[in-house]
């Protein structure tokens, strides 16, 4: 493993380089699990990788569609990539063919979790694990940076993906299984709702193009690279 938490395959040459950007807030255990467990899977699957933690401070609410845009943005400054995985924290993978690619159409990768017996809680779900070609999550100007507080951000970036005529690909149930730890709830936005409803009409300026955040510091890490981000609703 290289510094920064970056891995390649000696015997052959990956197709694509892939980044996980990972947002975290005071969860040290399972970012302890989620390394431990990750780099090992990740690496059976030869895959080119680089795993990104991306912590949140300061005083905002969490945002976890912020911190992934946030993500996105200063990896591409740092290094080439062709793919881009969102991942929540708390989610493993259980099955080795659960692959950690790309494909030509957004992926929603978590569609079966343990918490929800193994179902898709919703049709519509795409939290969780979602993998992007850089190029598409151009196309959809990424997450809306709006939701500050847990829910909503996922459903939102759904919408996006549909209005742009993507489409979600999803593997069959019986192969795309998670596994959850469990955690305390969080703080609810309580304008998800209305953030929702108006989301179709905000996405050409809110995302990719609105970012403003104070980044703190991206280290390399012998494990992953941290990127520690200050988020304020006021910035
Ligand atoms: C929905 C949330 C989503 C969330 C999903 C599953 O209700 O953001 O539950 O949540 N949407 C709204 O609140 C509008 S989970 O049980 O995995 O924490 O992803």
């Amino acid at each position: 493993l290289k510094i920064g938490g970056v891995w390649s395959p000696e015997s052959c040459q990956s197709h694509e380089k892939v980044v996980i950007i990972v947002p975290y807030r005071n969860r040290t255990d399972q970012l302890m699990a989620f390394l431990r467990y990750m780099h090992w899977f990740l690496q059976r699957q030869l895959v080119h990788y680089r795993i990104v933690i991306m912590q949140q401070t300061g005083r905002a609410l969490f945002n976890r569609g912020m911190l992934m845009n946030v993500g996105f943005s200063e990896i591409k400054q740092l290094q080439h990539v062709d793919c881009v995985i969102f991942h929540d924290i708390d989610l493993l993978p259980e099955n080795d063919r659960i692959l950690y690619r790309c494909e030509n159409m957004p992926k929603h990768m978590s569609a079966a979790v343990s918490s929800f017996h193994y179902k898709l809680p919703y049709s519509n779900m795409f939290g969780g694990v979602e993998a992007f070609k850089v190029a598409q999550f151009h196309t959809i100007n990424g997450f809306s940076n709006s939701y500050f507080g847990w829910g909503g951000e996922d459903d939102d970036l759904y919408k996006r993906v549909y209005l742009h005529r993507l489409e979600i690909l999803r593997d069959d149930q019986t192969l795309a299984r998670y596994y959850m730890m469990t955690h305390a709830d969080q703080p609810k936005n309580p304008k998800r709702f209305d953030l929702l409803k108006k989301s179709t009409s905000r996405f050409e300026t809110d995302g990719l193009n609105s970012l403003v955040y104070k980044c703190l510091y991206i280290e390399e890490r012998p494990f992953f690279t941290l990127i520690l981000v200050d988020l304020d609703e006021m910035f």
